[in-house]
């Protein structure tokens, strides 16, 4: 049985006292963590605050990116071995924002994916179409070879113990959601990909999120499909009460 996981991906808002205050509102009506993991992931600079804050708590802390060295000369990066000696767990890697701005690679992507289980942590591991390829009608094959680029060298306990954000670029904050049909299709098709690269018992432990306009009005729909095993959301976690929602969404 996989654990639901629902994170929040803040991107850039927040600063450490906003943090700190989320937290104190959240942290005590979060569900069990075996019911439903709770996840927030936060700008580098506010980390420290995040951990603070959340501990003793249900809530887990992921990164929003890190580098693929742990140190050495490579300025304004962010070591993931330090992310570890701090308390993170997760680490969100090949964020669509992140490939198209910051030109992040697949290969990149896969690098960072062996630092993190390098030290100790666990990528969320991000993919998706655009729409120009979804109406060429290639989105699968495309997110397909995103996968297995992101996992090249990947132990089947190393791909059992991640998590996989299916995000299509055309629904990232921009209120359109793909149906949970779309978000089902597509999930179901990484998972196969996963049998087929690893086994069936991988496939059937890596837990897969849909992100893009997850909100509280959409996200028991999407969470009853059964491929889809949590969310990643973006705007809707900025709110106590959205992200209490979202994290909450079987009472
Ligand atoms: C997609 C998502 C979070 P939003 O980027 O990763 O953001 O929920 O705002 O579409």
């Amino acid at each position: 049985m996989r654990t639901p996981i629902i994170a929040g991906n803040w991107k850039l808002h927040m600063n450490p006292a906003q943090t700190a205050e989320f937290v104190k509102n959240v942290k005590d009506k979060l569900p069990d963590s075996n019911k439903v993991e709770s996840v927030i992931a936060a700008p580098a600079v506010d980390l420290d605050a995040l951990i603070k804050a959340s501990e003793g708590s249900n809530l887990s802390v992921a990164a929003e990116n890190c580098y693929f060295e742990d140190e050495g000369a490579f300025t304004g990066e962010t070591s993931p071995k330090v992310l570890k000696e701090m308390g993170v767990k997760y680490c969100i890697i090949g964020h669509s924002e992140r490939r198209d701005y910051f030109h992040e690679t697949d290969e990149d992507i896969n690098k960072k994916a062996k630092a993190i289980f390098r030290n100790g942590l666990l990528p969320i591991i991000c993919c998706g179409e655009s729409l120009e390829t979804r109406e060429a009608g290639k989105e699968e094959e495309f997110v397909v070879a995103q996968i297995k680029k992101a996992l090249d060298g990947l132990t089947s306990e190393q791909v059992s113990s991640l998590v996989i954000a299916y995000e299509p670029i055309w629904a990232i904050g921009t209120g359109k959601t793909a149906t949970s049909d779309q978000a089902e299709e597509m999930c179901k098709t990484i998972r196969e990909s996963i049998a087929k690269l690893y086994n069936e018992e991988t496939a059937e432990n890596v837990r897969i999120q849909y992100g893009g306009s997850v909100k509280p009005a959409n996200v028991k729909e999407l969470m009853a499909k059964p491929n889809i095993d949590g969310g990643l959301v973006g705007g809707a976690s900025l709110e106590v009460e959205s992200f209490l929602s979202l994290v909450n969404y079987q009472d």
